[in-house]
């Protein structure tokens, strides 16, 4: 495995000499791992194995990465910033001069520099974090808002509720892993929603809320924050970078920054919505993207979140129902776990909703 490992980053353009190379992240969908170099003077950096089975174009996918990561370079020189922190390096191979290295056994690997002295948290109790995190997302979106090229729809469908239904209804009719019957509760939580989040729905389909550049993926490990003065650096993770709405950025914010417990918490008593949190991310969040967000954007920010998090229930009761082919799960029932536990999350940010629409009115 490891001297696979290095022949495989050997394949890219990198600087310095491998020390080792370990295992990283704690990301469902990619295998990640840290490359060393052997002097203090070269860079450490990031190599992936891309899943295949969800990102059906890599080569695409990867085109959309280069374009959106030039872009920020050039917005982050103009604005005086470091290239080398405030956005991520693509690292191409020695030989094509391709931003991704096919294997022989037809893996598709990916490097990036890894970004110096940074880090990431996979929650945050911490206010300051949630502001900057929160900033860090509407940053990076407004310095997209100008990038006017089609990018290719790698991932189609991706937050749309529409395709998510009808996928949803396919997994429920075809019950693959004979799960249905036993599980008509956690079913009926997501058909009880089905026409607010299709009402909701309607306003992206005719255009009230614009098609915009977005991440797709904000959770809050995807955001790298300096190490020393834990201000955030830029975001990672950009597989899911597409024209979308800027509604699923700040949702999956709220999602991930504002839970008190984890996403797949077993004790569901440690399960809610914080309101402080969601506070400082809201303020943080406005502090750059109100300037270019439309007033109808604004009104639906406090929304996003039920909406992420209601998409997320259904996400992960579909792929339990279907036997657990998308997620990587750690044990029989994960799948099922983070269902209840995101349902969790839904119903205090229901409870909640009121109070952060005013937090919402109040900030923006
Ligand atoms: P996954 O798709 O598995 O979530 P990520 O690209 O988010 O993979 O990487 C996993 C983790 O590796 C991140 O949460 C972060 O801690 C770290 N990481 C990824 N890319 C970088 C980078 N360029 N610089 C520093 N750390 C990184
Ligand atoms: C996946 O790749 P990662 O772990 O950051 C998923 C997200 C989900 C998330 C749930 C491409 O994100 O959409 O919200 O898990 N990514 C993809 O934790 O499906
Ligand atoms: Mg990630």
């Amino acid at each position: 495995m490891t001297t696979d490992l290095i022949f495989i980053a050997q394949q890219f353009n990198f600087r310095g000499e491998i020390d080792n190379i370990k295992p990283m992240g704690e990301g469902f969908i990619n295998d990640t791992f840290i490359v060393s170099t052997k002097s203090d003077d070269t860079p450490q950096y990031i190599l992936q194995r891309k899943n295949t089975n969800i990102f059906k174009d890599v080569p695409l996918m990867m085109d959309n990465i280069v374009r959106v990561t030039n872009h920020l370079k050039e917005k982050v020189i103009i604005l005086g910033g470091d290239v080398s922190r405030d956005v991520m390096t693509v690292i191409f191979t020695k030989s094509s001069i391709l931003p991704y290295y096919i294997n022989e056994e037809i893996d598709y690997w990916t490097m990036t520099e890894f970004i110096s002295n940074s880090t990431s948290f996979d929650n945050t109790k911490d206010l300051e974090l949630a502001f900057e995190g929160g900033a860090a997302i509407g940053n990076f979106q407004y310095l997209l808002s100008d990038f006017k090229e089609p990018l290719h729809d790698i991932l189609p469908g991706f937050h749309n509720i529409r395709f998510r239904f009808e996928q949803w209804d396919e997994a429920v009719k075809n019950d693959i892993a004979g799960r249905v019957k036993a599980h008509s509760e956690e079913i009926g939580w997501v058909e009880s929603r089905r026409a607010e989040m299709m009402a909701f729905w309607s306003l992206i389909e005719n255009g009230d809320i614009p098609t915009r550049v977005s991440h797709n993926d904000t959770k809050i490990n995807n955001v790298l924050f300096d190490k020393t003065t834990q201000k955030a650096l830029c975001m990672i993770d950009l597989d899911t970078v597409l024209s979308s709405n800027v509604l699923n950025d700040f949702g999956d914010a709220i999602r991930t920054y504002t839970n008190t417990g984890a996403e797949d918490d077993q004790d569901l008593s440690n399960v809610t919505m914080s309101l402080a949190t969601f506070e400082a991310l809201c303020k943080g969040y406005l502090s750059t993207a109100n300037p270019f967000l439309s007033q109808y954007e604004k009104d639906y920010i406090a929304f996003s979140g039920r909406f992420i998090v209601f998409e997320q229930v259904l996400r992960f009761m579909m792929d339990y129902l279907n036997g657990d082919t998308y997620y990587k799960i750690k044990f029989a029932e994960h799948n099922l776990v983070r269902t209840k536990a995101q349902y969790a999350l839904l119903q205090s940010i229901e409870a909640q909703y009121d109070k952060m629409v005013e937090i919402v009115n109040r900030t923006k």
